[in-house]
């Protein structure tokens, strides 16, 4: 892309003046670091084919941060900067939106959870957010994503993409197609958590991989970032992404399926973490779920990726071909190891 000064006026800032460098490896927005002689920014580009309405996302994250100032003055909270104008966002005709938010000074983020400790300390980020957000009125967010996390209606596009889908591609998905239809079961438990009113709506994340939380540099987490998805949801969601994202020591990228682990002391780091927080707040039937959140979130992810390849990767898009074929075995085979273990696992979070 490139830095107009049409952007960087809105904050006062000019193209002369500044260093640009792309940097993340989130697979929807586009960010890149700006650096002048004084400061460092984030600058980021949300795409609006997939968040329509920009503009409640800077509604979420101004009035969370309204509530967190007033009740939770010390919490470590970043907002975007304020145009001139005294807008969150940068609108560029023909172009789209941006936001810039300050670089936090001594922090980094990681990609891969190389030692249980981060993910102790992202789990508990995840959690604290939630928690001091439980006094919190979750009806007031707005939905940036329709049906984000809703596993009935991914199901129904996974079927559809069955009927409609690229006949090359379904041919050669029989396999995956087999055992996604085999673990249904993970849709009627998603389904009976609907209808279970133990379940309580919290203020949640949605994306709660390991590059989202900023860490200082004694590998402590400083804050949680990426409010793009913050909306009414279960604790399965975030719970469920730590799991899927935290356990395993390669992402989803990854061919080489001999590679997917699950490492059990970085799942009981990510009970310990989002507990230490948490304990107070989940009730025992929604902890009865600890583990079912990984599975509902890495089947989520299976059927996603691949519903996108039957579809010719209209939403992810693709690097190479068949790039989402393999994400989709990748998460296949994190979730039939999630299931072997998953007794393991159980008595690992057994008081
Ligand atoms: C997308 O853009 P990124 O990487 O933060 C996706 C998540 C998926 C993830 C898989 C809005 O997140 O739901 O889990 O890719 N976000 C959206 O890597 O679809
Ligand atoms: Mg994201």
């Amino acid at each position: 892309m490139e830095l107009t000064d049409e952007i960087l006026s809105a904050y006062n800032l000019r193209i002369a003046d500044v260093r640009m460098e792309p940097i993340g490896n989130g697979l929807i927005n586009a960010t890149w670091r700006i650096n002048n002689s004084h400061n460092s920014y984030i600058l980021q580009k949300v795409n609006h084919q997939i968040f329509k309405i920009p503009e409640s996302i800077a509604s979420n994250v101004r009035i969370v941060a309204d509530y967190l100032r007033n009740n939770y003055p010390d919490y470590f909270f970043i907002s975007p900067i304020q145009t001139k104008n005294g807008q969150e966002m940068v609108h560029i005709d023909h172009d789209g939106y941006f936001r810039l938010i300050p670089f936090v000074k001594n922090s980094h983020t990681i990609n891969t959870v190389e030692m249980p400790q981060q993910a102790f300390e992202a789990a508990k980020k995840f959690g604290e957010f939630t928690r001091l957000l439980s006094g919190f009125p979750v009806e007031k967010l707005k939905i940036t994503l329709p049906d984000f996390h809703n596993l009935t209606l991914r199901y129904r596009q996974f079927s559809e993409a069955l009927e409609n889908g690229n006949k090359t591609r379904l041919q050669q998905s029989k396999e995956y197609i087999q055992f996604i239809k085999e673990q249904k079961n993970i849709v009627d438990i998603y389904e009976s958590i609907l209808n279970n009113p133990s379940f309580k709506l919290r203020v949640t994340h949605h994306d709660t991989k390991i590059s989202n939380v900023l860490f200082d540099s004694q590998n402590r987490g400083l804050c949680v970032i990426d409010l793009d998805t913050l909306m009414p949801g279960y604790f399965i969601s975030d719970v469920g992404d730590m799991i899927r994202t935290y356990v395993s020591p390669v992402n989803e990228e990854e061919k080489d399926l001999s590679k997917i682990e699950i490492r059990e002391a970085y799942f009981k780091s990510i009970w310990d973490g989002y507990m230490s927080e948490m304990g107070n707040e989940l009730n025992a039937e929604e902890r009865r779920h600890f583990i079912y959140a990984g599975k509902f979130m890495i089947y989520m992810q299976a059927i996603r990726f691949l519903t996108d390849h039957l579809n010719n990767d209209t939403y992810y898009g693709a690097k190479y071909e068949g790039q989402n074929f393999v994400r989709a075995g990748n998460q296949i085979a994190l979730l039939q190891k999630l299931i072997e273990k998953e007794n393991t696992l159980k008595n690992l979070i057994k008081k």
